[in-house]
């Protein structure tokens, strides 16, 4: 199989200045053209640490904590560190298995939204230092950083903004000087660190804190202790790339407009843009236009290896399917893919995750290590596009050709391609392949780099409790919408119910919400309601609208259960009898 690339479209025209390069950002002078804006964009380029970051490609992402132990997504910060016992507790177990999967970089969740650090913190009593976890003196960062320097493994760290443990969270002064003493003690006593991680997540309901960030101090922080690490998230280095399911854009720039969150005019500059994280377009040339300034903040996908981003027992690790399915998605699509494999209460990479992302491993090896562009005789279903991004990122619309019988067909076509792009196709067999750039920013540094025959693993598995369905066919449900929408079921006669799951709609359609806050409610004949104790939030349900499984602390015994909803993740929330499932005790 031969390749070229055939340039068709012709090129923006070239200004004086034509081969200045615009590291990182670049501002445009007044007066400057829709033509020289686009000019403009296709020469604005990563920073150092920017490539070497989308080099990796791929980065692990440990959540380990408080939450390991009490089964939730999110804490509310009254957690007793009593409840932190890992009592096998063994890094280079993570590293070694991270290590063999292939990856170069790990991230650990030193604090999540819980406000309980992994480290012996000097600002807080609320860390391992209180727990019983060796007696008060581990150091779970400590512990990393030396397995990490023994297997040669990148160190990055998360620390959450958003504490709901510390007294001063709200009292914006005291709690940045608290977030910076944190940031520094990470950053100076565990030595390189190559990824910071800012969740931009606060779940504040209407009456809850409000927190003013020092953005900016907290980013020169980083620069000073740590001048090589990239920013990610509520940073200017590495864009988040707006869910949490795996799915870079089909169209993903590298270069925007959209201005990061640390910027005070951030709000402003991007409503008037129409655009935030999640939009849809991030880029075109319609938005390069109306713009004054570009960044070039490339993504980053993060998604867990299992439905949440803590180990729960009654979660199983994502199929090889939906893990090949991710890969496509995100490597695939101009972005690093960042993994979570949430270590268990042991302190432990669970068995079941480590095989998991050995077959994820093998699957990329087979499927990808060999390079059939110059083997006419095998079949092809897949291409592997690259940019050379040094230059920028240029490529608008392009078309891949595969010559048959003496005849060019088209097998693909798409938008960008950026840092790699890969295509899957139907099975051809072709002497020859062509890739055609159809519209470009200026000069393309583009290249058809390798075609492969992938196999897909088989399919889906959907979500399974550890608890047996009790919902009957024969029920009756009815769903009330308004103010406090709410699910009430009747079972018609009185059961032992254990819990719930609420499956909440996935919906590309903005509008159309989740139940965040909850209260469930019994009663024997429908019309006097007992409240049953339950936290009362589905933690991260917005980022990433799971099937969430609730147990009670006790079963309780009732014919009616009312869900009411008291507080949505959106403007609009559509109940629907399908999205309550009524669990009955284990046997
Ligand atoms: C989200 C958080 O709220 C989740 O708990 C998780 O840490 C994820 C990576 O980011 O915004």
């Amino acid at each position: 199989m031969k390749t070229s690339i055939a340039a068709i479209l012709s090129l923006a025209a070239l200004m004086p200045q034509a081969h200045e390069k615009y590291v990182k950002e670049l501002t445009f002078p007044e007066g400057t053209t829709a033509q020289q804006k686009i000019d403009m964009a296709s020469r604005l380029v990563p920073d150092e640490r920017q490539l070497a970051w989308q080099d990796r490609e791929l980065t692990a992402f440990l959540h380990f904590g408080m939450n390991t132990f009490t089964g939730r997504e999110w804490g509310d910060g009254k957690e007793s560190p009593a409840l932190f016992n890992p009592l096998s507790l063994d890094t280079d177990q993570w590293v070694r298995v991270l290590k063999d999967a292939g990856f170069k970089m790990v991230i650990l969740t030193a604090k999540h939204h819980d406000g309980f650090c992994l480290w012996p913190t000097a600002t807080t009593s609320h860390s391992v230092a209180s727990s019983p976890w060796r007696d008060g003196a581990g150091d779970v960062v400590a512990d990393l950083r030396r397995s990490c320097d023994k297997y040669g493994m990148k160190l990055g760290i998360y620390l959450s903004p958003w504490d709901r443990n510390a007294d001063c969270y709200g009292d914006s002064p005291r709690y940045n000087d608290m977030f910076v003493a944190q940031l520094t003690e990470l950053l100076t006593n565990y030595g390189k660190i190559d990824e910071v991680w800012f969740d931009g997540a606060c779940g504040e309901g209407p009456n809850g804190k409000r927190q003013e960030y020092d953005w900016l101090r907290f980013r020169k922080v980083m620069k000073d202790l740590q001048p090589d690490a990239v920013l990610a998230i509520t940073g200017d280095d590495v864009r988040w790339v707006g869910n949490e399911g795996g799915r870079g854009r089909e169209t993903e720039w590298s270069v925007t407009p959209l201005v990061p969150s640390i910027y005070s005019y951030s709000d402003s500059v991007n409503n008037a843009l129409g655009i935030d994280a999640i939009s849809k377009d991030l880029g075109s040339r319609e938005l390069v236009e109306k713009a004054d300034r570009l960044y070039w903040w490339p993504s980053e996908v993060d998604v867990s290896i299992r439905p949440g981003w803590f180990y729960h027992d009654d979660q199983e690790p994502h199929t090889l399917a939906q893990l090949s399915d991710i890969y496509l998605q995100s490597v695939g699509r101009n972005s690093v893919l960042l993994l979570n494999i949430p270590p268990d209460r042991t302190g432990r990479i669970n068995k079941k995750d480590e095989t998991r992302l050995m077959e994820l491993r093998r699957w990329i090896d087979t499927n990808f290590s060999t390079n059939l562009i110059n083997c006419p005789d095998s079949a092809i279903n897949a291409v592997i596009l690259e940019e050379d991004i040094t230059k920028g990122q240029r490529v608008e619309r392009f078309e891949v050709l595969a010559l048959t019988d003496s005849v060019w067909k088209p097998v693909s076509q798409g938008t960008t391609i950026g840092k790699k792009r890969i295509l899957t196709f139907p099975e051809i067999k072709a002497d020859s392949l062509k890739l055609n750039i159809l519209s470009s920013r200026g000069t393309p540094h583009a290249r058809l780099a390798s075609a492969h025959h992938i196999t897909r693993p088989g399919e889906v598995k959907k979500f399974k409790s550890a608890y047996p369905t009790l919902t009957s066919a024969d029920w009756k449900h009815s769903v009330s919408t308004g103010r406090t929408p709410s699910y009430t079921i009747d079972m018609l006669s009185p059961q032992t119910v254990a819990g719930f799951i609420y499956t909440p709609p996935v919906s590309e359609k903005s509008t159309e919400g989740a139940m965040f806050r909850y209260r469930v409610e019994i009663s024997t004949v429908g019309k006097r309601w007992r409240e049953v104790p339950v936290n009362g939030e589905f933690g991260n349900i917005k980022a990433n609208p799971i099937p969430q499984q609730i147990i009670f602390d006790q079963p309780v015994k009732a014919r009616f259960i009312r869900i009411t909803c008291t507080e949505t993740t959106g403007p609009k929330l559509n109940p629907a009898d399908n999205q309550i499932t009524i669990l009955a005790p284990k046997e």
